[in-house]
């Protein structure tokens, strides 16, 4: 894994009504992110919150489109500025590790990475899909929409947005912790063939079995890997402070097991860690669990 780490910060809400979640990145920090990562012997450089030449005022949280798209623009020209940014820490040779946020920011992050991989490989450790567009969503939340958008799907500027085209094929994605998809994104997971491991496969096969699984589907075929690691993957007992807590889910301690298999693996070029609202939180614990984890994927060991 490349040790020196980029720290870029998308203090982004607009894709979903709850505020809160743009103080992510700052709850993480509070939590110890930077010290943590630098005890496990990494060069971390902390590039700041993007915040997007917009302001969070009165109305504009609420703005819907001609499509049924919440914030929008606001979305979009957050993503553009973010895609920059991450696009000019791996030019520099750095893992760019994106604290959200909600999980729309990945439509900028995946934006900024893939340019620099032919076949990049994208894990998606979360409750959700987030492969939904304007017709299939039943909210009109973008941050469901990230992983369709970025293979394609639904609005043409989003999917166009800082690279022309899709940034990530179908066949190069990994689905973890699946327990709440709508009925467009199974047709679009079974369409593709998207392989998936919902809750119910973890529990059958246990989450080592999987995250092997995982990497051996992407081996070979891709150049990098991307995870993006939405808190709600986890069970709500464990990360109570995110928007759309969905019981039934991961633990910390496989989340943990996860991770170190990943950080074995040495195939992880990339991360977003996101969906943590410090506002819905229990004295910032969702932000002390998700150090925890970035803490394991840099290889953390309990011993
Ligand atoms: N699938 C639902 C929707 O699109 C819920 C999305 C929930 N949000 C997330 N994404 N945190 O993982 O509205
Ligand atoms: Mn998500
Ligand atoms: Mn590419
Ligand atoms: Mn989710």
């Amino acid at each position: 894994m490349n040790h020196n780490v980029h720290i870029i910060g998308a203090a982004t809400a607009f894709g979903q009504p709850r505020l809160g979640v743009d103080f992510g990145p700052d709850a993480l920090r509070y939590a110890g992110l930077i010290q943590t990562l630098k005890k496990l012997g990494l060069s971390v450089t902390d590039k700041g919150n993007i915040r997007g030449n917009f302001k969070v005022e009165a109305g504009r949280h609420s703005i819907k489109n001609d499509d049924n798209l919440l914030n929008y623009d606001a979305v979009k020209d957050f993503n553009t500025v973010l895609a920059g940014s991450v696009d000019a820490s791996v030019s520099n040779g750095h893992f760019p590790l994106v604290l959200g946020g909600d999980h729309s920011l990945s439509i900028g992050s995946l934006a900024g990475i893939s340019r620099h991989y032919d076949n990049l490989g994208v894990i998606w450790y979360d409750a959700h899909g987030d492969l939904n567009d304007s017709r299939t969503s039943p909210s009109g939340n973008i941050h469901g929409m990230p992983l369709g958008i970025s293979c394609g799907l639904g609005d043409a500027a989003l999917v166009n947005l800082y690279d022309e085209g899709p940034k990530v094929k179908p066949e190069n994605i990994v689905l973890v912790g699946m327990r709440d998809l709508d009925e467009g994104e199974k047709e679009y997971i079974r369409d593709n063939g998207i392989l998936t491991f919902t809750m119910t496969d973890i529990r059958s096969k246990g989450i080592d079995t999987v995250m092997k699984e995982a990497l051996d589907h992407l081996a070979g075929k891709c150049d990098g890997i991307h995870l993006s690691l939405d808190v709600d993957g986890l069970d709500p007992m464990e990360t109570p402070g995110t928007g759309t807590p969905v019981e039934g889910g991961l633990s910390l301690s496989e989340t943990q097991l996860a991770m170190s298999i990943l950080n074995h693996s040495n195939q992880i070029t990339s991360m977003d860690l996101v969906e943590v609202n410090p506002l819905l939180d229990d004295r910032n614990k969702t932000a002390e669990k998700a150090v925890e984890i970035a803490a394991f994927l840099f290889g953390k060991k309990q011993l």
